[in-house]
């Protein structure tokens, strides 16, 4: 009876374990596991496969990469990244399952677990349910590749730790859902075959891994016996499968921001993953210099290859420094069902031309659906972005950042002896300015009518094109100058200087080109090929307005700069009869937003202070404070006097208001000049208080004195 009885329990034991949907990944062949039960941490089971997560790791031979990488070498890994310039990223997991939606709830996509609160034991119920039965390789890399796109960056793994790839180290994977193919694997083979570089995202953040900390705040899941070391063992180990078996070009980290990652954890992953791939390319996110959306923050301090700017296209580039601006075309990453907010065409091609003048990459988002196929929305987007792509893709493929500061109807790019104009804005009068254009083209033309030749003449002002009456695209028209040599492009004339001076300066003007003459005048008229040339810094000593204008070959060039200035008459001196240290003060209490007209009221107090000082107010808020006396000059100059407080301020010298910086604000920051003979100056401060922070801090900076707060020496009653 009682072997009868061993025999059912066997059974009953073996039935059980055949039913639960997370048992069920335990009955696969074994493996060292990140455990799927998500209640306690467990050590990596000694598995069937020849070496422990420890052991993979250890067998990396890390080299430093980032001490011993040349430039030339750096350039010459990054050279197809650069050219690519424009890549498709995608967001796919489990979270696609529940599109968005949570009890009601349908604004969450790929933070839903943490969004939702989701606990990871009710998470992993989507493994079950993910099967995604129209998945196509071959037609995604194929939408991405007739969309122009140069490489793929697929979530690897996102923060929820589910894995889109068949891991020899967690059975949380692809091959525990009824779909059991290796994504990775099929997406990889496809981009080989299509010739689209494969890359791969992957979340240093694991919300699933018991051994990865922090937990989330409202989590009940223990965190006892985990151990933040060994879960970096087990994400280096998944990253040595990864390069090791699907060759990735770019491994795109993320998910870097939380205490328990390190800007040493960052450099040691980053040469960890070039040891085991040398030419692979690392996001800045492997380290923690990310600088939140911006993408970048101290480029020279941290591990990455380039900044990873999100959601936003950084105003000027980032010039000297790789980067790839990521965005979404809607505005979740992950699949959301609800979520009909896409950006039009127009935006997005308009988007991939700015970004590209301004010499970054655009990596452009993709959410698919459960089913494995693509949002119509996404497709449709991606065939009129294909479609331009066709007719003007030599305008972007590796160009290098526009030469000119700014152009009012569009933007630019450069390849060699080419220039590639995107114009966003058809000139109603049909004629296209180029300012500043000094070289001459050679053929001038559409990018998608190469055969009809456009015509171009050139003025003071730079380079006209005549163009045609119906712009050649209807989002972004890209026309082809190309030139014998690169083209050459002058700035506009920067002049230096200040508007108020005493009792002379030396004013530098500058238009960043060595190839042209400039020449200028100081009476008001327009500058000749016969005017002064500028050789250096011009002395001003007059009042008067200096026009500035750029030659070559004695032609102007260029717009005409000008600047007016104004020679100061220094404040005749003050008598005051026996001065003494100090300055008067009165203090009032009351409620404005601006400074008051203190002849109408009344001081709540009066008294001597030796400086602009706050310590005489007898309440935080709702107070005013006049100061009055005497400022000493030490000599006859320029006087710059700066007044920086929160709320309103007033700084006068002389009746003269130098410095007005009233009304309600946070700590700003004016300044003010006035010409002073030596000697004592009337000086009155007033500053008023309403609620909040509240401070006020005067400084000056003189002929022999850099700025600083005004000694107590210098002020007299
Ligand atoms: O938290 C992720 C987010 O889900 C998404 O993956 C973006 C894409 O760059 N990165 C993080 C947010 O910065």
């Amino acid at each position: 009876m009682k072997r009868f009885m061993n025999i059912v329990l066997v059974l009953l034991f073996i039935v059980s374990v055949l039913v639960s949907p997370a048992a069920a990944m335990r009955n696969r062949p074994k493996k060292p596991d990140a455990p799927i039960t998500p209640e306690k941490p467990a050590a990596p089971e000694v598995s069937a496969t020849p070496v422990t997560p420890a052991e993979a790791v250890a067998s990396v031979m890390v080299k430093d990469y980032l001490k011993s990488e040349t430039p030339e070498q750096f350039n010459s890994r990054m050279q197809w990244w650069r050219e690519a310039r424009f890549g498709m990223f995608i967001h796919w997991g489990l979270y696609a399952v529940p599109a968005g939606e949570w009890k009601g709830e349908t604004r969450h996509a790929e933070w839903i677990l943490t969004t939702a609160q989701i606990p990871v034991s009710e998470y992993i119920k989507f493994v079950p349910q993910f099967n995604p039965v129209n998945f196509d390789a071959a037609a995604w890399v194929k939408m991405a590749k007739d969309a122009g796109m140069k490489y793929i960056v697929i979530t690897s793994k996102h923060h929820d730790g589910f894995c889109l790839w068949d891991s020899k180290v967690t059975d949380y994977d692809i091959m525990a859902t009824p779909f059991k193919r290796d994504i990775l694997r099929e997406l990889t083979d496809e981009c080989n075959k299509q010739g689209v570089k494969m890359c791969f995202y992957h979340s240093i953040m694991d919300w699933h891994h018991p051994d990865y900390l922090p937990r989330r705040g409202w989590e009940k899941r223990s965190a006892e016996g985990a151990d933040f070391q060994r879960y970096i063992t087990y994400m280096k180990a998944q990253l040595k499968e990864l390069i090791e078996g699907y060759n990735p070009h770019v491994l795109w980290f993320d998910g870097e921001w939380e205490k328990t990652w390190s800007h040493e954890e960052g450099v040691k992953l980053y040469n960890y993953v070039r040891s085991l791939k040398p030419d692979i390319i690392v996001n800045n996110r492997v380290d923690t210099g990310r600088g939140g959306m911006a993408g970048v923050h101290d480029a020279k301090k941290y591990a990455g290859d380039f900044g990873t700017p999100e959601q936003e296209i950084p105003a000027t580039g980032i010039p000297g420094y790789d980067w790839e601006t990521c965005m979404t075309m809607n505005r979740h990453w992950g699949w959301n069902k609800h979520d009909k907010n896409f950006k039009s065409n127009e935006d997005l091609i308009q988007k991939l031309s700015d970004i590209a003048s301004k010499g970054g990459n655009f990596l452009l988002n993709i959410g698919p659906k459960p089913d494995g196929t693509f949002p119509e929305e996404s497709i449709r987007s991606l065939e009129a972005i294909g479609k331009w792509m066709d007719a003007n893709g030599d305008g972007l493929y590796g160009t290098t950042a526009s030469k000119f500061p700014k152009l009012s109807w569009g933007r630019s790019t450069t390849k060699g002896n080419t220039m590639y104009l995107h114009v966003f804005d058809w000139p109603k009068n049909q004629k296209l300015t180029v300012p500043g254009l000094l070289s001459e083209a050679q053929k001038v033309y559409l990018a998608s009518s190469p055969e009809k030749p456009l015509t171009i003449h050139y003025e003071n002002i730079g380079a006209v094109i005549d163009l045609p009456a119906k712009p050649a695209d209807p989002y972004v028209s890209v026309i082809a100058l190309e030139f014998k040599r690169p083209p050459e492009i002058i700035r506009e004339i920067e002049i230096g200087g200040t508007a108020k001076f005493y009792p002379a300066q030396d004013v530098p003007v500058e238009c960043g080109s060595k190839t042209v003459q400039i020449r200028y005048t100081l009476d008001g008229t327009a500058p000749d090929n016969q005017s002064p040339l500028y050789q250096k810094p011009i002395r001003i000593e007059e009042t008067g307005i200096l026009k500035c204008q750029a030659f070559k070959n004695n032609r102007p060039v260029g717009a005409v700069a000008e600047k007016q200035f104004m020679r100061l008459v220094p404040l005749p001196a003050a008598y005051l009869n026996a001065p003494k240290p100090g300055l008067n003060y009165k203090y009032y209490e009351g409620k404005w937003n601006m400074l008051p007209n203190f002849e109408t009221l009344t001081p709540a107090a009066a008294g001597t202070v030796k400086n602009f000082d706050l310590s005489v107010k007898k309440r935080p808020e709702h107070i005013a404070i006049v100061y009055s006396g005497y400022f000493k000059a030490n000599e006859t100059g320029l006087y710059t006097f700066y007044l920086d407080s929160d709320d309103g301020s007033r700084l006068l010298v002389g009746d003269n208001c130098i410095v007005n910086n009233d009304g309600l604000h946070a700590p700003t920051l004016k300044s003010g000049s006035i010409a002073l003979e030596k000697g004592l100056h009337k000086i009155r401060g007033e500053f008023f208080q309403a609620t909040g922070g509240i401070m006020m801090d005067v400084y000056y900076q003189s002929p022999k004195t850099e700025k600083k707060q005004i000694p107590d020496n210098l002020l007299f009653k």
